[in-house]
């Protein structure tokens, strides 16, 4: 009996978190519509963003569309980190009252916390805890220079600089 209540409760589990990495995907790909000349290069580009690792170019690049700006709130801009293989990818600078989403694209779990070396900061301001799949967000609201690393994995590390 409670075996079947664990698989009823796995099975339950495994169509959420599904759910919720689809939902990711789609949003995604929706975010990076917007393209402003649907030629074949632009095209192009919409399939590149499928993968991970493209989506955050897109990101960077598409500050200036509508929809990145309407979903950072009041006269904010929006960043993305994605995660992949245990890396964060290439260190960020932007402006203050910037919004930076980490999306984990891993099958298992990170943090995005400040702090260095897999260690949180004493007065950290941030500490996302990523699900496979998940992401979250921090908006920087102070110019500085922040150290981001992962408590799960020490050698995940890298800096926003915040102007
Ligand atoms: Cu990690």
């Amino acid at each position: 009996m409670l075996l079947r209540i664990f698989l009823f409760g796995s099975a339950i589990v495994g169509v959420l978190v599904a759910a919720l990495v689809w939902a990711v995907i789609t949003g995604q790909y929706e975010a990076a519509q917007p393209s402003p000349s649907p030629s074949v290069v632009a095209s192009g580009e919409s399939a590149a963003s499928s993968s991970p690792e493209a989506s955050t170019a897109e990101s960077a690049s598409a500050e200036a569309s509508p929809s990145a700006a309407a979903s950072a709130g009041a006269s904010g801009e929006v960043a993305m980190v994605n995660i992949l293989n245990s890396e964060f990818g290439p260190d960020l600078t932007v402006e203050v009252g910037t919004t930076v989403t980490w999306m984990n694209a891993d099958g298992y779990a990170h943090t995005a916390t400040q702090g260095s070396d897999g260690v949180e900061a004493p007065d950290a301001l941030f500490d996302l805890q990523l699900a496979a799949g998940a992401s979250d967000s921090y908006t920087f609201t102070e110019a500085g220079t922040y150290q981001v690393t992962c408590t799960l994995h020490p050698n995940m590390n890298m800096t926003i600089t915040v102007q």
